[in-house]
């Protein structure tokens, strides 16, 4: 037995179960989140956990889901025109990031949010980023996955100097004919910290003429991240705090998986099959069906799910250490909600 006090760890228990009793699926208990993270709670082993009280553990994450946070990544990025080039400003700074109710950690990030917001453009788009570096490292971005001019690829010492604290940077390219897709851009310096701190974002090029076999209702961008942000996320957010995904019967979901995280992560769908139409922003000349996408750090998959059988379906990687623990789901879980 650990240094836990038995009495004090049992009363929070019954005001735990409290608030599961009062709760419904959808409500926000943001208490939860304080209670059930108490420090000696939490470090009750399954052993130390009688069956109710795991399970209450269990229902009441939950039953907080979607639990409301501060901040949200991934909304279109605004630009201005000059002339016909797409004008981004993107600043790089330290955030205070919440990524679970009442749990916060220092983000580093692009224009505030972890993940940045997306980069939305076309095919022949002419684009400028103005990246200004207010950070208290170097830094540069990589655009993975678009082919651009070799002095545009954000790689210091390799086809750029570094973007000093406080120096803005111009990048300027055209997006190219056939490089439609999910793209990625994040910095390419120190990056296995700067990455992983929230320096991420989703590139989304749309072809020009509109592709009749990706046709969809719904979209949603799903960027894995594994380390500080929360040790396991999806789009900067540990369940319970992650979006719910949201359709109606008979719609068509697209759904663009980046994995900026250190490792693999295999995520499954309940329910319903997945349809793989494209990686790294190619389209596949075989789509085919499954239900674990393993997507792996670096990699894109697009997939559309024909949404048939209404409900909640539960979504989470399949690395289930990354997904649930003793006391309940965390991390990389989200639900698909098929609505009549
Ligand atoms: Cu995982």
């Amino acid at each position: 037995m650990s240094d836990v006090d038995p009495k004090v760890s049992r009363r929070k228990f019954n005001g735990l179960a409290g608030l599961v009793s009062a709760g419904a699926f959808g409500a926000t208990l943001s208490p939860w989140a304080a209670k059930s993270m108490d420090a000696k709670a939490v470090s009750l082993t399954a052993e130390e956990l009688s069956v109710d009280e795991m399970d209450a553990y269990h229902e009441a994450g939950v039953k907080a889901f979607p639990a409301e946070t501060e901040g949200r990544g991934n909304q279109d990025m605004e630009f201005t025109m000059d002339g016909d080039v797409k004008v981004f400003e993107i600043s790089c700074d330290i955030i205070d990031w919440e990524f679970d109710v009442d749990k916060r950690v220092e983000g580093w990030a692009y224009n505030g949010v972890i993940p940045g917001p997306a980069i939305r453009v076309t095919e022949g788009d002419k684009c400028r980023f103005l990246v200004t570096n207010n950070l208290p490292q170097s830094t540069a971005i990589h655009w993975h996955g678009l082919i651009v001019p070799n002095d545009m690829d954000g790689v210091p010492y390799v086809t750029q100097p570094p973007i000093k604290p406080g120096e803005t940077f111009t990048y300027e390219f055209q997006i190219r004919e056939g490089n439609a897709g999910s793209h990625m851009y994040h910095s390419h310096h120190n990056a296995a910290k700067q990455v992983t701190q929230g320096l991420l974002g989703a590139f989304i090029v749309e072809p020009k003429e509109p592709k009749p076999e990706r046709d969809h209702d719904v979209e949603w961008i799903c960027v894995l991240n594994d380390g500080p942000i929360g040790g396991y996320s999806i789009n900067g957010k540990s369940f319970p705090s992650t979006d719910p995904v949201v359709a109606k019967v008979g719609q068509k979901l697209l759904v663009r998986y980046m994995n900026e995280g250190l490792m693999i992560h295999p995520m499954h769908l309940h329910g319903m099959p997945q349809l793989v139409i494209a990686q790294d922003g190619w389209d596949l000349p075989a789509p085919y069906l499954c239900d674990t996408v393993n997507v792996a750090p670096g990699q894109r998959f697009d997939v559309l799910v024909d949404c048939q059988e209404p409900g909640l379906w539960a979504f989470h990687c399949h690395i289930l250490s990354h997904a649930e623990s003793d006391h309940g789901m965390f991390g990389m879980v989200t639900v698909l909600i098929i609505e009549e």
